[in-house]
């Protein structure tokens, strides 16, 4: 174990991670975060950081030194990485400087595993999530509104009806949708979407009956989550939902950009900002972490998040989220309960006009980013790979890359990126999606006015 982080440490020094000198070549060109879809975002210059809500916190490494290793597709003698990153260019914000050896550019490694990739169904446009129903039959959502049912074999149903009204705005829209864990016997499906409201919106989590059929419906609709409070903002609410094995639901939320909702990400006042977690009927988990204090939303799990439009669960039944971060500021964390992550106080981005956001990339009882990207790859969709079918990909970490346009694969060791790369980057599509089929296929969708769905088996 000793061996093994020590030898990390040396390769990842060795390998010049983080602040590299500038070279003339190889940086990916600036996008902005959702270009194409999103408008930019607001540049908010001078914003006044929120004084941490729990302080004395002491501030937890995100290595885990002296426990075995949780890797289990990666054989221990097998020798990390090395060579130079994905990104050789210069960083956005290179007066940062990553708080431990590997936190970011991990030496770029290639997939040995030859795949190839199936166009199953095109014609979505901006389809936002995949879910996976019995038979390998699949939901998948579109931002306007429009859930449909789609065969194995790409035949899509018509557009499900009973879905309540969403504001599709900006980055609004239908967004994630999962299949109950008792999906068999209920045949509850959750998804979740920015709400219209008096006053502006909400991103809210809704679940109802499935009914399936030539024309597909949804019955007895419950909404049983509101992001509160209710803000006119058409960006950054965030929406991924997550089932544990245990029976709870997790939600990713966003701060909404406008200053207005940046400054409650690390209040626990708001739903902002924040990873909760629910009962599948929408009641609070009697286990949650901040239950002892009455001010607090009681669905919350964890703070100081900006936008989280990625997250998965690894072998261990862990959450793992990644975060669209302002320029230069994408961060992959787990969120453990109770913790706060630092949004918009610390971090390694800045504004999208080069104005800097914050004092310093580190600071007192806020977490430490796993990993962060400079320049970011703007993250949609996350899978942690468990499947059978790709061996060498067992516990690689799969992120959908929409401005970066990649499906950006890390490899991971003791809960520490060592390995980054780019695949499907000759296709020059936007990855909004990536989930695990049952039978171990990888499941992309393409964000683009006629969005693929795509998928990656062995050749
Ligand atoms: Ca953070």
């Amino acid at each position: 174990m000793r061996t093994l982080s020590m030898t990390f440490i040396i390769a990842a020094l060795l390998s010049g991670c983080g602040n590299q000198p500038p070279d003339n070549g190889g940086g990916t060109p600036q996008a902005p975060e959702d270009a194409g879809v999103t408008p930019q975002e607001p540049t908010d210059a001078g914003v006044t950081p929120q004084e941490p809500t729990d302080a004395g916190v002491t501030p937890q490494e995100p290595t885990d030194a002296g426990t075995p290793p949780t890797d289990a597709g990666t054989q221990p003698e097998e020798p990390l990485p090395s060579g130079p990153p994905v990104q050789t260019g210069p960083p956005n914000v290179p007066e940062f400087e990553p708080a431990f050896p590997g936190q970011t550019r991990a030496p770029e490694v290639k997939s040995k595993t030859a795949f190839q990739v199936t166009e199953i169904a095109s014609g979505f446009r901006n389809p936002w999530a995949i879910a996976f129903l019995p038979e390998q039959r699949m939901l998948v959502t579109v931002k306007s509104g429009a859930l449909y049912i789609v065969t194995p074999q790409g035949a899509k149903s018509p557009a499900v009806t009973g879905l309540p009204s969403v504001d599709a705005r900006g980055q609004g829209g239908l967004l994630d949708v999962e299949v109950g864990p008792d999906y068999a016997q209920s045949g509850l499906i959750y998804w979740t979407y920015y709400e219209p409201r008096q006053g502006g919106n909400g991103l809210a989590v809704a679940r109802a009956k499935l009914v399936d059929g030539e024309t597909p419906r949804v019955e007895n609709v419950q909404v049983i989550f509101r992001m509160m409070p209710t803000l006119e903002s058409t960006l950054h609410a965030g929406g991924r939902l997550v089932f544990t094995p245990d029976g709870k639901l997790f939600v990713t939320l966003g701060e909404r950009s406008i200053l207005a909702g940046r400054v409650q990400a690390r209040d626990v006042k708001s739903h902002f900002g924040k990873v909760v977690r629910i009962n599948p009927d929408g009641t609070v988990p009697q286990d949650n972490p901040y239950l002892s204090n009455p001010e607090a939303k009681p669905e919350i799990w964890s703070v100081g998040h900006r936008n989280i439009l990625s997250a998965a669960l690894d072998s261990q039944k862990r959450l793992w989220i990644v975060e669209m971060g302002p320029q230069g500021g994408d961060e992959l964390n787990r969120p453990e309960a109770g913790k706060d992550y630092g949004w918009p106080t610390i971090g390694y981005g800045e504004e999208y006009s080069g104005a800097p956001i914050h004092q310093s990339p580190q600071g007192p009882g806020m977490e430490q980013p796993v990993y962060y990207w400079d320049p970011v790859i703007a993250p949609s969709g996350m899978t942690i790979y468990s499947g059978d079918l790709f061996p060498e990909w067992k516990n690689n970490v799969f992120i959908g890359g929409l401005a970066s346009q990649a499906l950006v694969r890390l490899m991971m060791r003791n809960d520490l990126v060592v390995g980054e790369e780019r695949l499907l980057t000759e296709r020059k599509e936007r990855i909004r999606e990536v989930v695990q089929g049952p039978e171990g296929a990888l499941y992309l969708l393409t964000d683009a006015t006629n969005g693929k769905l795509l998928k990656l088996t062995p050749r």
